[in-house]
């Protein structure tokens, strides 16, 4: 066990001092994400959320020093063995590396992980005194080792494994950002500037999501467990398939166009009732729809496939994308270019359906085609091939489990945030105890593909534990659906309640 949490530890180390990905942890994770299958998936998003990926590393140390103990327990007799059986699986990662082109730096970490994990082992089962003596009864025993020492190193490579682990992982992903490539991008103002968002148009309650979410404070979904550094100079978009003309368009070439900037709420299918996998941006960009007029695709056409840079690809229908929704090609988000993890140097954005089937990160490609014979990533995992997005509402104020002292007359503010985007909400009710509906406040509607706050004072409320619970209804008059339901394969349906005691 110790040895293999040495080979982990050592080749993380190494991948970081060489910039390399080809660090064990990270070349099993990523080979394992896309076999895992769905309902397991549902489970990881439903208990660890976005840190889903952080608990797959684990997991994976963790089995793997545990089937390192058991290659040594089990042949706890023939040192020999054990030591093939260690070299081969720790060479995995390397084969697995060269099989998908990984370059002479991508091997090195496996293989000195391997080297130093086997000096480890060899080292400490001399010094705990070998392996079991078999059958030589009437030798001498052997001088009784020293096992207090065993112990002490043992322990010492064991956490020094563990910190290799920890240290190589954060300097592996900081690392990253300077490896060369272009980054960070010069954004041309705006050839359509969206609107300042007026004074006032916030509801002012402390604890309430702001209408924009910072870049920091964005939610980050996606399958890779190291964003990709894509060259924004070498970076090009190709569209081609089912067009009369294909066109690639380059990133200088794209900066060029007059660009829009819209503000959207992007929300992600797995977000469970209540969660925070939503956010707002300010996102610059120009329209899919003048890029696919440029293309012309033919007339049998009804879906364009989106492809990343990393494999990962959405199905958007071809219609919402020839609309005149503000469907973007993304080089910017809330006056940055775009960070890293979020799709540098550039993405899509469309509002009004879910972010699995439209929101492609360090887009590359959009293949027109039709659904009849085409699938994406997750819709091949059991999610539907189209991804509209439900009306949806949530409580942020009081938080879960606050205890609150009533205002005035036993004053209560419950307040939250509501969205549906590209049809926009219509109104909020909330209600406490199961009393009768009553309408929010809404914050003021900038465009219908954002969010809006909503708040409502209840006056009366007495001491004691109480629920509140949220509706909204979208400008179509659809409500919220209120049964509850599981995220596949559309999105978890329920209404958000929360518990919250007045003093
Ligand atoms: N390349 C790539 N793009 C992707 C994904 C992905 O896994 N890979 N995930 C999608 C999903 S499911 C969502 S909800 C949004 C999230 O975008 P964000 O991470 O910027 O919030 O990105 C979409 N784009
Ligand atoms: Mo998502």
């Amino acid at each position: 066990m110790v040895a293999t949490a040495v080979y982990f530890g050592s080749a993380e180390f190494i991948a970081s001092a060489l910039r390399s990905s080809g660090a064990p942890l990270l070349v099993l994770g990523q080979t394992i994400i896309p076999a895992v299958p769905t309902p397991l998936i549902k489970a990881a998003i439903a208990v660890f959320g976005t840190h889903d990926k952080l608990a797959l590393v684990i997991t994976i140390l963790i089995v793997g020093v545990m089937v390192g103990g058991l290659i040594g327990w089990f042949n706890a007799d023939s040192q020999s063995s054990a030591l093939v059986l260690f070299a081969g699986l720790g060479l995995l990662p390397v084969v697995l590396v060269l099989i998908s082109g990984g370059s002479a730096t991508d091997v090195l970490p496996g293989l000195g992980g391997v080297i130093l994990g086997i000096g480890i082992y060899v080292g400490l089962t001399h010094l705990g005194g070998g392996r079991r003596s078999v059958g030589d009864a009437g030798e001498q025993p052997p001088a009784r080792p020293d096992r207090r020492l065993f112990l002490t190193l043992a322990g010492l490579c064991a956490a020094l494994g563990v910190a290799g682990v920890a240290l190589g992982r954060s300097a592996a992903v900081l690392a990253r950002s300077a490896a060369g490539a272009l980054t960070n991008l010069v954004l041309p103002a705006p050839a359509t500037s969206a609107p300042e968002v007026p004074a006032g148009a916030e509801l002012r309650v402390p604890g309430l999501a702001p209408l924009i979410t910072g870049n920091d404070d964005f939610y980050r979904i996606d399958t890779l467990l190291v964003p990709p550094v894509v060259d924004a100079s070498a970076w090009s978009l190709r569209i081609h398939g089912m067009v009369e003309r294909e066109v690639r368009i380059s990133m200088a070439e794209l900066l060029e166009l007059p660009l829009e900037e819209h503000r959207v709420s992007l929300t992600c299918v797995s977000n469970p009732v209540g969660g925070d996998l939503v956010g707002t941006a300010k996102w610059l960009g120009y329209p899919v729809r003048e890029l696919l007029a440029r293309a012309r695709p033919t007339a049998d056409a009804d879906m364009v496939l989106s492809h990343s840079d990393d494999g990962f690809t959405a199905s958007t229908p071809l219609e919402v994308l020839s609309d005149d929704r503000a469907a973007l090609v993304v080089v910017g988000m809330n006056d940055a270019s775009l960070p890293r993890e979020h799709g540098f140097p550039a993405r899509l954005v469309v509002p009004g359906l879910y972010g699995y089937v439209s929101a492609t990160k360090w887009v590359t490609e959009l293949e027109v085609t039709r659904f009849a014979d085409k699938q994406a990533y997750w819709t091949r995992r059991g999610w539907s091939s189209h991804g509209p997005v439900l009306v949806a509402s949530r409580i942020d104020v009081p938080r879960a489990g606050a205890r609150i002292s009533a205002g005035d007359g036993g004053g209560v503010v419950i307040a939250g945030m509501a969205w549906a985007q590209h049809t926009g909400i219509e109104k909020v009710e909330v209600r406490i105890d199961n009393g009768d509906w009553q309408s929010a406040q809404l914050s003021e509607e900038l465009t219908v593909d954002i969010w809006r706050q909503w708040r409502h004072e209840f006056a009366g409320v007495g001491p004691g534990t109480h629920t509140a619970t949220v509706r909204a209804t979208d400008r179509r008059g659809k409500v919220q659906i209120s049964a509850r339901r599981p995220a596949i394969p559309g999105s978890a349906t329920g209404l958000h309640d929360r518990q919250f005691s007045v003093e």
